[in-house]
């Protein structure tokens, strides 16, 4: 018994003291690393297994773990904290810290995960939080929370809605009335810019009519509060819009926190399409006015980051979904992103790259033709520098 406890604690201290390294995988604009930096693996023995013989003789796992993906991230204390979504075999999700001196390996869990303030009867899951370190001095983590819908006789009809804790610790949590939007009847992808915008509480979020579906909501919104004990947004005003045959046509949602730059907010966001083979998750990237947070200033055609081999497969294949980074003082950024539902990956830049690649790679012209014209246009100058730096081509 003892042994196969020992053999389970050599394999989990194996997987968190593994070393990462950066990928074979090269595009100017980040560098992927080769290991997933939470996996089920990451979670220690104790929260699966009794370990006492006498109520379980065959060492049984009693409550598995699905799958650690979807993390908000924040520097506390000086180290990397990433917030998990981890998810029981039972299909539930909760949140759990898992900390490393290094942004890019070692993350190890806290003894036991978050036990948020036990406030709204009706919830029945809790998973996305984002976590914003607040001018006002808190550090909020703002997450989706999930009921099922009582006016809707359907087993899977449910409603989502932006569920509001803050903590100085991230261990001890005060939980806050969820958000309330007029507008919108579910919310989802909800995140708190990091300032006041005229003297309010300024939110990002993502109107939708339905649970899956946005229905008439058009993209990533934002919207103000006066308070945040009683967060109400009256008017939601759209900022990066979903638009047809892009890689936002279905739906998009906000991401990590914005990274503030001289340039502009820039935001780190999810896009979707659908295919023959259901929905595909990629990340893209935006910037907003530092004024005016609503307005957006620079689009990028295309993803940042899409799934790619592995990353492809897990419980819900074919996604990549972020909800934290962690910028440091020395410029570099860390954006944390889970692929297919499953694990959380690291893909590493810099905030010039991020600045230049937002700033800088061409938006998205619309139509095949025009696109072909886009690229062409880029051989013609590629073609005259050759030419001018005596290279053949
Ligand atoms: O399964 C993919 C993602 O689906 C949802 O995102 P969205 O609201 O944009 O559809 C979220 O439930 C997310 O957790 C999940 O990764």
């Amino acid at each position: 018994m003892l042994n196969a406890y020992e053999k389970q604690l050599s394999e989990y201290e194996r997987i968190v003291s593994l070393k990462n390294s950066p990928a074979d995988f090269y595009n100017g604009i980040f560098t992927r690393w080769k290991n997933p930096v939470l996996t089920r693996e990451h979670t220690p023995i104790i929260w699966k297994y009794d370990l006492n013989p006498e109520t379980n003789p065959y060492f049984m796992e009693r409550l598995g773990i699905n799958g650690v993906f979807n993390s908000g991230a924040i520097k506390f204390n000086g180290r990397y904290c990433l917030m998990a979504r981890v998810e029981g075999n039972d299909r539930k999700s909760f949140f759990a810290v898992a900390e490393s001196d290094s942004p890019v390996d070692n993350f190890r869990f806290r003894s036991k995960p978050v036990e948020l303030p036990d406030t709204c009867p009706e919830e029945t899951n809790v998973y996305d939080m984002r976590l914003t370190k607040h001018e006002d001095g808190w550090i909020y983590g703002i997450f989706c929370s999930e009921s099922k819908d009582p006016a809707n006789a359907d087993l899977s009809a449910a409603v989502a809605a932006a569920g509001i804790a803050r903590t100085k610790d991230l261990q001890s949590w005060e939980r806050l009335p969820n958000l309330i939007t007029r507008n919108s009847p579910q919310q989802r992808n909800v995140l708190l810019l990091p300032e006041f915008v005229h003297g309010k509480y300024a939110f990002y979020t993502r109107p939708m009519d339905g649970f899956i579906d946005t229905g008439s909501g058009g993209g990533i919104g934002f919207g103000l509060c006066d308070t945040i004990e009683r967060a109400v947004i009256d008017d939601e005003i759209i900022t990066s819009a979903r638009k047809y045959h892009q890689i936002t046509e279905s739906k998009n949602g906000a991401g990590a926190v914005p990274i503030k730059t001289d340039k502009g907010w820039i935001h780190i966001a999810h896009g979707v399409r659908n295919t023959a083979a259901g929905l595909r998750y990629v990340i893209y990237a935006f910037a907003t006015s530092l004024n005016e947070p609503w307005r957006l200033i620079a689009e990028p055609g295309g993803y940042l980051i899409a799934p790619r081999g592995e990353e492809r497969v897990g419980d819900v294949s074919n996604v990549v979904f972020t909800n934290g980074a962690i910028c440091d003082d020395d410029g570099q950024a860390y954006i944390y992103y889970a692929s297919s539902d499953t694990r959380l990956h690291v893909a590493s830049t810099s905030i010039d790259r991020l600045v230049d690649y937002v700033f800088h790679t061409p938006p998205d012209v619309g139509r095949s033709a025009d696109c072909v014209r886009q690229r062409c246009d880029l051989i013609d100058k590629n073609l005259a520098f050759l030419r001018s730096a005596g290279r053949a081509e």
